[in-house]
């Protein structure tokens, strides 16, 4: 256990800069706000702060279009600022992950107006141009290239009408895909990187790392996916999703910009659709491609093909899921842990119950699980004071274009308008980029100013200021279970084994190391549940850490989590 990497025991903190704190009083967070607010990451205890992109970029994504790698977008501050943090993370034993987004540019990257500039430019290859779909004329519909449809609705493909040729993008208009086959694109990417390990951070989240690799036959056509019900449009994943090249790819970025380096760094893979099997060929320290992955099955869970389509969560599919997981990474390569993130619903509201009365207990029920499997546990901002869902009421509380380009195409497509948007309350990305709720006060000390998102109204009562001095609060909570995992090598690399595959509200697994054996039970109803009649080897056991004062214990309290040692 001694020889693991530094990042088993680790703990990640997300930071999604616009809406973590505002310096400056426009309304936006920035790199001023993060270092006004790192008291509050060491207090947590979190060894990594992984920040959303910060760079130069038009914000139609809301960073993850860049049109510069190397520099800070005025909005967030400066690159003098971003040295500042490096410095300060390093100061108090913490480390930096930079968001790498090099799936696409944004179409205002020199390199993309280059691009576009003429088909004989030096940089046309660097994307994917293709003419329309043979024998047909630009901009006829369909006349796409391939039928792929983008992950922000609508053709992944535009016409740009000054050369009658179409550029690719999975996701908006305004993210044109690199083109990984040209050489040229992946040595400037790893020059990129180098530049940024070179100023002091300490790695990357890779975003949609998966997707850089497409099928391209041999005469450079690419290919149609299968068609999407009640549409014109195909699924192209199949075509782009861990394509032919990607471990190659990751492999010679490993060689490239990490090899023989001084320092010990960290690199995860953001894979929508990633398996497990394939997981493991990326994760596995010998191929060197990259430490760990985030995969996507968990949060598919509770939806049909598209995340609008909601369903029920059944917890034994949570537990097949997790399971195969955790089983499939167990002996080579590394789990990480997350419920949710800037793309994603709050957790207490869609794994959890935000109730008043079940709210703290099942934000701290949830924190208990994730954090007691193996793998490397990520907090998003927020989740940590039991943050939840926003209260939307009509389509012009939301913001992100996710949500907004839905709600346009579901609608003309003829569903019922009041369906889509109680789908996108549920499910908008909106729900997670509410600000940061620091304290009670109106804009709850996130800015001066008015906030580019309203804060939750709920700041008043669940705010970071109230929970620090609460021992009882998530917040406290949080903290003692990033110092367990720190303290307890059990934590970080103890076998895992689950336990009541089929129970439907009770959680329960074992985690073992060198004959200590830890076994973990969750109560994720409103129901108590009988803990000594289904685990009997609970009976006597130690707590070593709950979430909820013991009433009895045989028996589990709506939403209680119990670590217990096993004699
Ligand atoms: O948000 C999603 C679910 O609706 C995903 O499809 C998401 O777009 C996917 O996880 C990729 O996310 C990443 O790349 C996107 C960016 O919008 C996300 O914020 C980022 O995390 C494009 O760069």
């Amino acid at each position: 256990t001694a020889d693991a990497p530094w990042w088993t025991r680790a703990v990640v903190y997300q930071v999604y800069p616009r809406s973590f704190m505002d310096s400056d009083g426009d309304g936006i967070g920035d790199l001023g706000g993060v270092l006004s607010r790192l008291d509050h990451l060491s207090d947590l205890g979190v060894d990594v702060l992984w920040l959303s992109p910060v760079y130069p970029s038009p914000q139609a994504d809301n960073g993850y279009d860049i049109s510069d790698y190397q520099d800070i977008d005025p909005l967030f501050g400066s690159l003098t600022q971003l040295d500042e943090l490096i410095e300060a993370l390093h100061s108090r034993g913490m480390k930096l992950l930079m968001d790498l987004v090099v799936n696409h540019t944004s179409d205002e990257h020199p390199w993309f107006r280059e691009s576009r500039s003429s088909p004989a430019s030096p940089r046309r290859d660097w994307y994917w141009w293709r003419p329309p779909r043979g024998g047909m004329a630009a901009g006829d519909p369909g006349a796409e290239p391939t039928n792929w449809q983008s992950f922000f609705s609508g053709p992944a493909w535009t016409l740009d009408p000054a050369s009658g040729e179409y550029y690719l993008h999975l996701f908006d208009r305004k993210q044109p895909d690199l083109n990984w086959e040209n050489p040229e694109v992946r040595q400037a990417v790893h020059a990129m990187m180098r530049w940024w390990l070179d100023r002091g951070v300490d790695g990357f989240r890779m975003d949609v790392i998966n997707m850089i690799s497409k099928v391209v036959a041999d005469d450079g056509h690419l290919h149609d996916g299968p068609p999407l019900p009640g549409s014109s449009l195909g699924d192209g994943s199949g075509q782009f999703l861990c394509g032919p090249r990607i471990h190659e790819f990751l492999a010679e970025m490993h060689r490239e910009v990490f090899a023989g380096r001084d320092g010990t760094f960290l690199t995860v893979g953001e894979m929508p659709g990633v398996t497990v099997e394939d997981a493991e060929l990326f994760t596995d320290p010998a191929r060197a491609e990259v430490d760990m992955v985030f995969q996507f099955e968990h949060v598919g869970l509770d939806h049909g093909a598209r995340k609008w389509d909601i369903q029920p969560l059944r917890m034994r599919d949570l537990k097949a899921s997790f399971g195969r997981w955790q089983a499939g990474l167990a002996t080579s390569g590394w789990n990480s842990l997350y419920w949710d993130n800037h793309d994603q619903p709050r957790a207490v509201s869609r794994f959890g119950d935000d109730s008043p009365r079940y709210r703290r207990d099942s934000a701290t029920c949830l924190a208990t699980l994730l954090h007691l499997h193996r793998g490397t546990p990520y907090v998003y901002q927020g989740q940590e004071i039991g943050m939840a869902n926003y209260p939307f009421q009509t389509l012009d509380d939301f913001s992100d274009l996710e949500s907004l380009n839905h709600y346009v195409h579901a609608v003309s497509a003829g569903e019922e308008p009041a369906h889509v948007l109680a789908a996108l309350r549920k499910m908008s990305r909106d729900n997670a980029r509410t600000p940061v709720q620091w304290d009670a006060s109106p804009s709850a000390g996130f800015t001066t100013g008015t906030p580019w998102l309203p804060v939750n109204p709920d700041h008043v009562e669940w705010n970071a200021e109230r929970q620090r001095s609460d021992d009882t609060s998530v917040l406290a909570h949080y903290r003692r279970l990033i110092a367990l995992r720190h303290e307890n090598p059990v934590v970080a690399l103890g076998d895992f084994h689950m336990l009541l595959p089929d129970h439907e509200q009770v959680y329960a697994f074992t985690r073992s190391l060198d004959g200590e054996v830890l076994l973990v039970a969750c109560n994720l109803s409103r129901t108590p549940q009988p803990l000594a009649d289904l685990l009997p080897q609970t009976t006597g056991a130690e707590l070593v850490l709950g979430n909820l004062p013991v009433d009895d214990p045989a028996v589990l309290a709506p939403w209680e989590a119990r670590v217990l040692r096993l004699p």
